[in-house]
């Protein structure tokens, strides 16, 4: 038989690139890239290019499985889905439907998100439904929609071929938006000026013009130091402040407060690169800013997205091509998981669940009485099921105890959670806490649709049958529903699905899956005034009328670095790994490149410590300690050291503090202190599963 190619989208990053699954007799044998996707054109990173590992067969969950005196067995679907029945009914019983909840799943597709937080206010009757959103783009959710009034990128990844300017703030895009850092490369190449922000010499830093080397958590000072130079010199966009922004007073007597002396002294950057970056930004034609997680993970994110809007704002550089502010979403379906409302505080398209318009508009369309109490964040209900309040919960395709701030505080909690349904792929450790597993289907088995990055709306199809017993997310949903018994879950295929989602979000409501085939992806908002979508957004101004500029001030980490714990651990990403590692561990050739968790450390820092490459050592923080192997790197510098975070052998996560942003809860993932103990040379490092054992690391 011959080998069929079906067009659908990387199930990784937020970049959407487009890949052609092909399969031979039925079963998935290769990929191979999409000539003519609007975003990738034909490219694809390592991860796309071994995304067929990642959903095969081998390891993969093909029954449903009960947990009974701690061991697995198998089940069927009938007895896994009476027993949640059951004991969901329980406890919203006794405890009322605040105890219970669920988390949704950024990497499945919008169909299966928009399912899943349906089924937590229509069924659980609850408002706890979030993802991992909240530890990744919630700052900018918030901060942008206080100034912008929408949290999404503005600008689109076409963009950045028409800048004359880009600027790279605290992200890694060669790392992790691989297609999008080759796009800034070109965009280097073909004369752009670069300027990166950034505590590490990334490799787009060693082709900066300027890299502004920051010290770690001084966001809100750099960027308040290059707004005084800014308005000192004149060199401000007085025009656009004048016709689109508010409260420019406010923002210029904060501003006063960060003469670029004193600045220079809180980020550890010299003052003509502050004054070199501030004439670059403000002077470009176009210039396009992109941001991540160097942003967004500190107590002050919230904050820190609030700065670089404000920075944004000053000099125009917004509402044309090749400009914009440009949070470069994470995960492949974030920005989707986001527009269907897997959070506590909005409904499907962002409308608020206090509103009571919008609480009747959804009991209308749902035919039930929806809650009306305010849900809890992830981290919420974690606290409050320590606190004995939270009972229940179900996780879709999330590993919170590798991928959660203070591993042995995550573990704590699915301990003391009364009753766990995890839905995954794999057997990842956090599923090895649940009662109750379901097999889920990968996106090579299932229909839908995934938003990337730039608000892109693009179709996933289905290219093999689902492995086992395995069924896609929204169609467990529906069991689940049918068995709690209630309809309107019944839907017979994703488009219908897709069909009542659309129907029922303004900004999606032009969008329909025969018109995201004709245009290859839709960008939204999409409806009557866009039928096409929306490329660029802000173009004639701001949904509030005019922008809000907003004055802030500078707020150190929560843990610094001390005579005790000497050092600054920042956790990063690396290019051939993904997330909590459950589908790109399963590459060998992506495993070859990057075997196990690594320390970056500066080479005098490392020799000080009479440490050789490749060293074992150990690394402890006030939460936890690990053992991995010493890696020299000059991207490091004096005083700070990094690890991955994307390893279950050794998970940085044992180290990190989940102190929040007071706003979004999101947890300082990029900032702690630790100790690095060197141990003997011949010593391999110890797994944590040994250490636990051990008793040299918190058991279970
Ligand atoms: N290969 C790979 N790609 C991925 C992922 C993956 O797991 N692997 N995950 C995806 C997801 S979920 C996300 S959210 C994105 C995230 O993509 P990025 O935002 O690129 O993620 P990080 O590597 O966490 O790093 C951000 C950068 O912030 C810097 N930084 C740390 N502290 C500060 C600071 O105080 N100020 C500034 N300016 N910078 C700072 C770090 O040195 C680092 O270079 O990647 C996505 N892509
Ligand atoms: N220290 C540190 N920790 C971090 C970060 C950091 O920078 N530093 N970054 C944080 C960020 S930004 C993020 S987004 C999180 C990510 O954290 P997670 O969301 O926990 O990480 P993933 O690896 O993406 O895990 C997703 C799981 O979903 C499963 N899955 C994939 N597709 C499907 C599907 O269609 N359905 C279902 N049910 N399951 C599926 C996969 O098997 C995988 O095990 O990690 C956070 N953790
Ligand atoms: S850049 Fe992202 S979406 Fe594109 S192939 Fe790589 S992991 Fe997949
Ligand atoms: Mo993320």
């Amino acid at each position: 038989m011959s080998i069929k190619t079906t067009s659908s989208i990387c199930p990784f990053c937020g970049t959407g690139c487009g890949i052609g699954l092909r399969t031979e007799n039925g079963q998935l044998v290769g990929v191979e890239p999409v000539s003519n996707h609007p975003v990738s054109k034909g490219r694809l990173c390592s991860k796309g290019w071994n995304s067929a590992y990642g959903v095969e067969r081998q390891g993969r969950i093909t029954t449903p499985l009960i947990k009974e005196n701690g061991e697995f067995r198998k089940a069927s679907w009938e007895e896994a889905v009476e027993l949640i029945h059951e004991q969901f009914s329980y406890h919203i019983e006794e405890h009322g439907p605040l105890s219970v909840g669920a988390i949704s799943c950024a990497r499945a597709t919008n169909e299966d998100n928009y399912a899943i937080q349906k089924f937590t206010r229509v069924v659980l009757q609850t408002n706890n439904i979030d993802h991992c959103a909240r530890i990744c783009h919630s700052p900018s959710v918030a901060g942008l929609a206080r100034t912008l009034g929408s949290g999404a990128m503005t600008n689109s990844i076409g963009d950045i071929a028409k800048a004359d300017v880009v600027v790279v703030f605290g992200c890694d895009p060669t790392e992790s938006h691989c297609i999008i850092g080759s796009e800034i490369m070109h965009a280097k190449e073909r004369g752009a000026l670069l300027i990166v922000v950034d505590p590490r010499k990334t490799r787009l830093a060693h082709m900066a013009d300027v890299h502004l080397q920051l010290k770690l958590g001084s966001n809100v000072a750099l960027v308040n130091g290059l707004l005084n130079i800014i308005f000192s010199k004149g060199w401000e966009n007085k025009a656009f402040l004048e016709e689109h922004c508010q409260y420019l007073d406010l923002l210029k007597t904060s501003i006063q407060d960060y003469p670029p002396e004193e600045v220079s002294k809180l980020t550890g950057v010299p003052v003509d690169q502050l004054i070199q970056a501030a004439r670059i930004y403000s002077h470009a034609r176009s210039a396009f800013l992109a941001y991540g997680m160097g942003v967004t993970q500190y107590v002050s994110g919230t904050n820190n997205v609030i700065a670089i809007s404000n920075l944004v704002l000053s000099c125009g550089q917004i509402g044309r091509p090749g400009t914009g502010i440009n949070p470069l979403r994470g995960q492949n379906n974030v920005q989707g998981a986001c527009d269907m409302g897997a959070l506590p505080g909005v409904y499907p398209g962002y409308q608020s669940t206090d509103d009571p318009v919008m609480q009747e508009k959804f009991s209308k369309a749902w035919g039930y009485p929806l809650p009306t109490r305010p849900g809890m964040t992830s981290l919420g209900m974690n606290e409050a099921t320590l606190q004995g309040q939270f009972h229940a919960m179900m996780i879709f395709g999330e590993d919170p105890v590798v991928t959660d701030p203070d591993q042995n505080q995550v573990s704590k909690v699915l301990k003391k959670m009364d009753f766990l349904v995890v839905v995954e792929m794999s057997m990842t450790d956090t599923a090895s806490f649940a009662d109750v597993v379901l097999p889920a289907s990968s996106f090579a088995e299932k229909d839908g649709t995934f938003a990337n990055c730039e608000r892109r709306v693009q179709r996933v199809r289905k290219a093999i049958e689902p492995i086992g017993e395995s069924l896609p997310d929204w169609r467990i949903i529906g069991r689940l529903a049918r068995r709690f018994g209630y309809s309107g879950f019944d839907w017979n295929c994703a488009e219908e699905v897709f069909d009542e989602l659309s129907g029922l979000i303004p900004i999606y409501s032009g969008m329909s899956y025969p018109r995201l085939e004709q245009h290859g992806g839709l960008q939204w908002p999409c409806n009557n005034h866009a039928p096409d979508g929306t490329p660029i957004l802000h173009r004639k101004g701001f949904p509030n009328g005019k922008a809000r500029l907003i004055p802030l001030h500078h707020q150190s980490p929560a843990e610094n670095p001390d005579a005790e714990y000497p050092y600054f651990l920042t956790t990063i990403r690396l290019h051939f790994h993904y997330g909590c590692g459950s589908m790109t561990r399963k590459s060998p050739i992506l495993e070859r490149e990057t075997p196990s968790g690594l320390l970056f450390m500066n080479p005098q820092d490392a020799k000080n410590q009479g440490l050789f490459n490749n060293a074992p050592v150990g690394v402890r923080s006030r939460r936890g300690y690990i053992e991995t192997r010493v890696v020299f790197s000059d991207q490091l510098p004096p005083g700070l050291v990094s690890m991955p975070y994307h390893f279950d052998d050794i998970p940085s996560n044992q180290l990190t503090n989940d102190a929040q942003d007071p706003v979004t809860r999101m947890p300082e993932l990029k900032a702690c202190a630790v100790r690095i103990e060197p141990l003997s040379p011949t010593a391999r490092p110890r797994p944590i599963k040994e250490l636990r054992e051990q008793g040299e690391c918190h058991a279970y």
